[in-house]
């Protein structure tokens, strides 16, 4: 009925994984195909480098801007917590959020650099929490393989390690593994599979507002 429908609200899908993992191309398909099936669906980036604080973070990333790794990592968690509002607008409204990249890629790849895991998840403290962890897994020599590879700032073999291990220690029971050496399409299938679940369980469920609480 309009009323149920009124009330339920739209699902946060999230895609995290190393570089060249292929999230961007996967987040593109899901979004279309959701919007194909019926689900109303909007692509989100992180870091989204359009607003101010995201611009301070791709002349780090890019252009080789040099910041404290501390402060970077203040900017990438602000850079999350400016998005919040329009998120739960969004999510309120029944929209589902594909989400490319979040806080776990924040405390990975900072604490990738040596920084304190527990230090680095404070900030995200009371984020959004993720209906769905999609995490895309290949061997980091696989990926090094791929197009781009090299071009920004931590893409590089050791750092990539080291940031998969971190990911690993940051997995909760929820995260569903994709392998991600799989043709772009099971890949995509498995995707579809797990967000129409999602989707469906949280459609009366209220917004979490709990990540790492
Ligand atoms: P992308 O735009 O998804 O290619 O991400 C750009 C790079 O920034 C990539 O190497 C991953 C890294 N990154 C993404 N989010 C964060 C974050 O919150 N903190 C840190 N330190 N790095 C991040
Ligand atoms: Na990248
Ligand atoms: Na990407």
């Amino acid at each position: 009925t309009h009323s149920a429908e009124s009330r339920s609200r739209g699902a946060f899908i999230l895609l995290e994984g190393c570089d060249r993992t292929g999230k961007s191309t996967q987040a593109a398909k899901l979004v279309e195909r959701l919007q194909t099936l019926g689900h109303s669906t909007k692509l989100w980036k992180f870091p989204d480098r359009t607003t101010r604080i995201g611009q301070m973070i791709d002349g780090y990333l890019a252009k080789g801007e040099d910041l404290n790794d501390h402060a970077v990592h203040l900017l990438f968690s602000a850079n999350r917590w400016e998005a919040v509002e329009a998120m739960e607008k969004h999510l309120s409204a029944g929209t589902t959020l594909v989400v490319d990249r979040y806080a776990y890629s924040g405390v990975a790849f900072s604490a990738a650099k040596g920084l304190d895991l527990e230090w680095c998840k404070h900030p995200d403290r009371g984020l959004l929490r993720p209906d769905l962890t999609l995490f895309l897994d290949m061997p980091i020599e696989e990926s090094m393989k791929r197009g781009g590879f090299g071009e920004e700032r931590y893409e590089k073999l050791t750092i990539q390690t080291k940031v998969r291990e971190l990911f690993l220690q940051l997995r909760e029971p929820t995260w569903v593994m994709v392998d991600a050496t799989q043709s772009i399409e099971s890949i995509h299938k498995e995707l579809v599979h797990q967000s129409e679940k999602a989707i469906t369980r949280v459609r009366d469920q209220p917004l979490q507002h709990d990540l790492w609480l």
